[in-house]
């Protein structure tokens, strides 16, 4: 069995062109107008194939394959980074469709359903929607979000959905058979193993934190250059020590600084705020831990060194997950079913099977990025890759199903 490569193939160049760049890259930042305008086609392309559809109270959009039994949900997410490119997330949430529209009218044991995930890049939260799901979406997380709290709030409002109602879309786990998501790999391993798919061993955990420096502005041009208390010097320490940090002791361990404020912002004034957003990543709690405490020792080493006040606000934290070993034997048998030569890797990207692990069985298809290039224009995955991975997802899902009907026989 495959999936119909034609219309998959048109639903995804017509999905692309939402929220399209000049670049060839999308800009459908969560909750934003192409971002809603992106789940409204999905909805749309749902009902032209006759499939149910759902929307959550945490605005989770889903077509749905019903059948007696539980779900195996099959996921990924249409928002995007800013200024992303057009197959991460995109790509898993068609496949999705398009494994439902291939099993239309095939009795199965067990619904699928396809989901778009809210939020899953954090422009706003992280992980939102599939927190949401699966019942982990802490209250706190909404109230210092690293994209903002007026603009998780505006987000929200677009989108018709309510703050005190989010976590209303949690469900009950034994209602799951399971989840499955392909994505792109986003990094550089496949292509130079000569692999067509990856079957994800575990995903990294991550943290954001805001670090905000406070020194005292004045004149550029009259006040000496001894005795200033520069938050915009701190701020630049603090990001080369942080990386110098990361590269000397924490290998397997990596950080970036995706943001740096200096306020009042004027070429004649010297900054007295300088707010430093930084996100670190590891496979193991305890590294994360570790790095915490390190990075906010080094924040403050910075501000005694320029005379200044500091203060850290944790912004977002996702623990590492490993993935399902059932799930990953699936995914082996699809692809060797379908003569694809497969590897196992860990995902250095975070996404919402981290969320879904916690509660359901869950595994990851990988396929090849070009040159590993993912969160800017230039991402780009061959539409061969395109189709091994949504064949793969096809066959992975009748395995879990054979699965599931061969336990409850
Ligand atoms: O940031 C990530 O790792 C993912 O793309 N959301
Ligand atoms: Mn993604
Ligand atoms: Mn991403």
């Amino acid at each position: 069995m495959r999936i119909d490569e034609a219309r998959f193939r048109e639903d995804f160049e017509e999905l692309a062109a939402i929220g399209a760049t000049p670049e060839g890259g999308v800009n459908r930042p969560s909750l934003g107008d192409a971002h809603l305008a992106a789940r409204a086609w999905f909805l749309e392309r749902a009902q032209a194939y006759g499939l149910e559809t759902r929307v959550d109270a945490a605005g989770n959009h889903s077509a749905v394959l019903p059948a007696d039994g539980p779900t195996l949900l099959l996921g990924s997410h249409l928002d995007s980074v800013p200024e992303g490119g057009r197959y991460d997330g995109a790509l898993g949430v068609v496949a999705a469709l398009h494994v439902l529209v291939a099993l239309r009218g095939t009795e199965l044991p067990c619904a699928l359903e396809a989901i778009d995930f809210t939020d899953e890049e954090g422009t706003l939260v992280g992980l939102l929607g599939s927190e949401a799901l699966a019942g982990a979406l802490r209250a706190e997380a909404l109230l210092s979000p690293r994209g903002g709290r007026d603009a998780l709030l505006a987000g929200l409002a677009r989108a018709g959905l309510r703050e005190d109602e989010l976590a209303g879309a949690s469900r009950d786990p034994t209602t799951f058979a399971g989840y499955l998501e392909l994505h792109i790999e986003q990094g550089p391993r496949l292509e130079r193993d000569g692999a067509q798919i990856g079957i994800v061993t575990a995903i990294v955990g991550s943290r954001s934190l805001v670090f905000g420096f406070r020194g005292v502005s004045g004149h550029a041009g009259t006040t000496p250059m001894d005795g200033r208390r520069d938050a915009g010097l701190a701020a630049a320490a603090f990001a080369v020590a942080a990386n110098t940090l990361v590269v000397q002791d924490f290998p397997g361990c990596v950080a970036t600084v995706g943001e740096m404020r200096l306020e009042p912002g004027g070429f004649n004034v010297i900054p007295d705020s300088a707010r430093v957003s930084i996100e670190f990543r590891s496979p193991e709690t305890a590294q994360l831990d570790a790095l915490e405490t390190a990075l906010r020792r080094q924040a403050g080493e910075a501000a005694e060194r320029y005379a200044l006040d500091v203060d850290a606000t944790v912004v977002g934290r996702w623990e590492p997950a490993a993935l399902d070993p059932g799930v990953r034997g699936a995914i082996a048998r699809a692809a060797a079913e379908l003569g694809l030569a497969a590897i196992e890797l860990p995902s250095g990207a975070g996404h919402d099977a981290q969320a879904l692990a916690a509660v359901t069985p869950s595994g990851m298809i990988f396929v090849p990025s070009a040159g590993g290039v993912s969160h800017q224009p230039m991402e780009h995955t061959s539409w061969q890759a395109c189709v091994d991975g949504a064949n793969t997802l096809l066959h992975a899902t009748l395995e879990l199903c054979a699965v599931y009907a061969a336990r409850g026989a």
